[in-house]
């Protein structure tokens, strides 16, 4: 087959070329590419290519090239980067870990044959170094609980932006911010995309030593529609709990304001709340100091995801936050623990945002249950390449 002529040249000029080199050894590849195209009398695939043989982008952010194909449901596609297959998509999506030169090939396939062009992919450095730290928060849900209002402060009359934009600078300073309780959840982003690479990737901060952990479930997000929101699928980071026999996915809690709660039962205390489950409930009774309904929601908060069952404060294996030393390796995540919907892996090459949420609803924490709930608390998120 003629193509695999074209393909063998384009692995050759790899080594050792300048970026203008490679370059012209692109186009040269893509004429021959072009002439047996007409050869072939392939019509139908010759379409609009990407004009240029040169395509630039930069490391940690999302690389994408979409080529100006007319649109055939008979075409499959193929990516190759230097040689390897990197995605069967139209447009090329992928993030890379560092500055460098790659050679990208493009096969368009359908009942006519195949058609193929090759593009030098330069990855530089940001003008601005990335930081290993999440800079962002997106959005921020406490539960109910013994910190509702205090950890970090939130005034009086606090609009929801500023709830953000206080619980923003905590993180900034690495101080910590507390979930409540079950279901209560924080949403972080980083200034760059955080490479999928080989081993563990990242490590969410928080308090946990041996001894004393408050499981947070991470979820993590790319940025799929590349608008720069976190408004895309999320991921749960399946860790060592994620098919235990208690554990439930799909799971909905409500809480329900006390002041407004009309099924509260008289003398009731606490914070009303019932699940998609059936089950029915009151959180510990308030005290002074624990005001138990963060001040900036409504009338009723729903939370969910996966909850994980727990006794004690020790930790679960691997792959929650809040739950080892955050120094301890136990502590890291790997991207490739991340599922579906479906508990199938997501096969993500890189995110962009993390969702942790208190995992367990427990009020056990200390003798008598005098710390009030489980709780778990984050500081942010690291980069564990940078
Ligand atoms: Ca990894
Ligand atoms: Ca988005
Ligand atoms: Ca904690």
């Amino acid at each position: 087959m003629k193509k695999s002529l074209v393909l063998l040249s384009a692995m050759v000029w790899l080594a050792g070329c300048s970026s203008e080199d490679e370059v012209e050894q692109a186009e040269k590849v893509n004429e021959e590419a072009e002439k047996v195209d007409e050869e072939n009398e392939m019509d139908s695939l010759k379409r609009d290519f990407p004009d240029a043989e040169f395509a630039s982008g930069v490391a940690r952010q999302w690389f994408r090239l979409a080529p100006q194909l007319e649109s055939s449901s008979e075409d499959s596609y193929l990516w190759l980067l230097n040689g390897k297959e990197i995605s069967t998509d139209k447009e090329c999506v992928h993030v890379f870990a560092a500055a460098g030169n790659h050679v990208l090939t493009f096969i368009v396939t359908n009942a006519e044959g195949l058609s193929e062009r090759h593009f030098i992919v330069q990855i530089d450095e940001p003008a601005q170094a990335h930081g290993s730290w999440t800079n962002r928060v997106y959005e921020f849900v406490r539960a109910p609980g013994q910190f509702a209002n205090t950890f970090p402060v939130i005034p009086p009359r606090s609009t929801y932006e500023s709830v953000l934009k206080t619980v923003e600078d905590t993180m900034l300073s690495r101080e910590l911010i507390s979930l409540g309780g079950y279901g209560g959840y924080i949403v972080m982003g980083f200034d760059h995309t955080v490479v999928n690479g080989p081993g563990n990737d990242f490590v969410v901060h928080g308090n946990a030593f041996y001894g004393w952990a408050e499981p947070g479930v991470v979820e993590v997000s790319w940025d799929a529609n590349g608008n720069g929101l976190s408004d895309d699928p999320w991921y749960e980071i399946a860790g060592s709990e994620y098919n235990a026999p208690t554990a439930l996915h799909n799971y909905a809690l409500t809480y329900y304001k006390p002041a407004t709660d009309t099924g509260r039962e008289v003398g009731a205390k606490g914070v009303r709340w019932t699940d998609n489950q059936g089950r029915t409930g009151y959180t510990p009774e308030e005290t002074a100091d624990m005001i138990g309904w963060p001040r900036w929601l409504g009338d009723t908060l729903v939370v969910g995801g996966s909850i994980y069952e727990r006794s004690g404060l020790s930790a679960f294996a691997f792959g929650y936050a809040d739950n080892w030393p955050n120094d301890d390796a136990l502590a890291q995540i790997d991207i490739d623990w991340a599922v579906d919907k479906n508990g199938k892996p997501a096969n993500l090459k890189g995110i962009d945002f993390v969702r942790v949420y208190t995992g367990v609803f427990s009020f056990s924490a200390g003798e008598d249950g005098i710390f009030g709930e489980i709780s778990t608390e984050v500081t942010g998120a690291e980069d564990l390449s940078l």
